[in-house]
């Protein structure tokens, strides 16, 4: 384990971490601050590395393939890994006295370490992202523009509304490539064939009639998911995950209850996989957004105990990669970030916005800032901003309608301001017929494709993220600060 000591006051310098998953928080903190673990243990499934677990106390910040030190000059130290197909490479710096121990952890095959003092912390970062990128062989298609039904339909969304929707968008030329039909459609989790009883038709009914209308059909799964009340799950149980008592193992709580992962070592899970991707590709989707992909990933008992767990997570999603084509774009998400370069077309990098700002009682009270909420989104996916070499990032999506929204001006402007920075995949949930012509226009400027912007520094940050960017600044806090109002983004502003 290598382990490095520096000899430095840990009261002036800040750390930058990226967290494990899609969902999991990423972060630019004082060191000495603590790092939040959810104080509910289910939540630790479903938003972080049981196996590497945030550290809940003050002074020690863990981080998942990369984690920076800043100095208040903007100098410090970057350390990265040189691949992550097969490994987990987890950094942990902490705070004693007047040093700093950073010490990295390997899981899997033996990978190279990189540790770097620098005068230039961003520019070693995005150095190190573009060495991975190439490296694992980075798929870094051109932005697409989607127009995604989960976040104001949700589970109730139906084939009407879709077409409705497509129609409408393409009456008024809103530049999407993309419908794509999330959560909702299908019978149960794990049993995707059939549908649903309130979809009103077939997941297999929608891709015809969007081609006519000129999109490009795409569709959500959760294929390493199996709900305890699926077929799948009364067919093959033997194919699930199991943990150290024999059974199959929670991996989380969703959907009315605790669900169950596949076991992607498993020789028939990975030919079913395969088969599932073929079959929806076979239905006309050729966009798949494969979600809550960390489930193979995590710690438990394995058919083959050979197979460590990040390379088991790999061959889940190499073998829908295989099943759907090379042509095919898929977008991970709820998914281990490093570990999927190379095989994703596109990654969800931060929680879900949602149409309010922030669930203060879950994010302080519990400790948990994965959960859906747009300053969630924000915090996290610009905190990520160097990873555009690692696939096309989806911070998610714009809400750019006023009504079944709880967003101000100053928090639909933010989202907005985060989606140009980022410069990455363009989503919108918005019910079409719901958007005004201001609302039109706010969503035009959201599907209006920008490159990456760069931080213009990280000794700076207006809420515990990277905030201050070239084209300018967020404040995420509650509070005023630096002239800026609170929850709001402005344009141009440096400071
Ligand atoms: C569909 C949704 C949407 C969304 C995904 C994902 O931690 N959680 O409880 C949690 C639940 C749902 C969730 C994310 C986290 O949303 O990110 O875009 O596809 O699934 O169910």
């Amino acid at each position: 384990m290598p382990e490095w000591t520096l000899n430095v006051n840990p009261a002036e310098l800040r750390v930058l971490v990226s967290g494990f998953q899609s969902w999991s928080e990423a972060e630019l903190r004082p060191l000495q601050d603590t790092q939040a673990v959810p104080l509910m243990r289910w939540r630790h499934e479903q938003g972080h590395d049981p196996g590497f677990l945030p550290s809940g106390q003050a002074g020690v910040w863990r981080s998942h393939t990369v984690l920076a030190l800043v100095r208040p000059d903007g100098s410090g130290w970057v350390g990265g890994a040189g691949d992550a197909t097969q490994t987990f490479v987890g950094w942990e710096a902490r705070a004693s006295g007047d040093q700093v121990t950073v010490t990295c952890t390997l899981e899997g095959p033996e990978v190279p370490v990189l540790w770097e003092e620098t005068s230039d912390v961003t520019a070693t970062l995005e150095a190190q992202a573009v060495r991975l990128g190439r490296a694992m062989h980075a798929r870094t298609p051109a932005p697409l523009r989607v127009w995604c039904s989960w976040y104001s339909y949700y589970r109730a969304v139906t084939l009407d509304a879709m077409l409705d929707n497509a129609r409408r968008a393409r009456d008024l030329g809103l530049p999407f490539e993309v419908f794509q039909l999330d959560d909702g459609f299908q019978a149960d989790l794990g049993d995707w064939t059939e549908p649903s009883a309130h979809f009103g038709g077939h997941a297999r009914d929608l891709p015809g009639p969007l081609g006519d209308l000129g999109f490009t059909p795409g569709l959500w799964l959760a294929p390493f998911l199996a709900a305890p009340s699926s077929r799948l799950f009364a067919e093959h149980p033997d194919w699930m995950l199991r943990g150290e008592d024999g059974q199959p193992l929670p991996v989380g709580h969703n959907w009315g209850g605790a669900y169950y992962a596949l076991d992607t070592t498993h020789p028939e899970v990975l030919a079913w996989l395969r088969d599932l991707a073929a079959t929806v590709r076979g239905w006309g989707y050729t966009y798949l957004k494969l979600d809550f992909l960390y489930g193979a990933a995590l710690p438990g008992v394995r058919h083959n105990p050979q197979v460590g767990r990040a390379q088991a997570y790999r061959q889940g999603l190499q073998a829908l990669r295989d099943g759907a084509g090379q042509d095919a774009f898929l977008l991970g998400c709820g998914a281990p970030l490093a570990q999927s370069i190379g095989l994703v077309d596109a990654m969800r990098t931060g929680p879900d916005v949602a149409p309010f700002w922030d669930e203060e009682s879950r994010r302080v009270w519990l400790g948990d800032a994965t959960g859906p909420s747009a300053r969630n989104a924000l915090h996290t996916a610009l905190s990520r901003w160097y990873q555009h070499p690692w696939y096309q990032p989806d911070p998610d999506v714009a809400i750019c309608r006023r009504e079944l929204s709880l967003l101000s001006h100053e928090e639909r402007e933010a989202v907005a301001g985060m989606l140009d920075v980022i410069g990455g995949l363009r989503a919108s949930s918005d019910p079409i017929a719901l958007l005004d012509d201001e609302g039109l226009a706010l969503l035009r400027r959201c599907l209006t494709i920008s490159t990456p912007d760069r931080p213009a520094a990280l000794t700076q940050s207006f809420g515990g993220a990277v905030t201050h960017f070239s084209r300018g600044t967020f404040n995420l806090a509650d509070m005023r600060l630096g002239g800026l109002a609170a929850h709001s983004y402005r344009k141009g502003h440096h400071g």
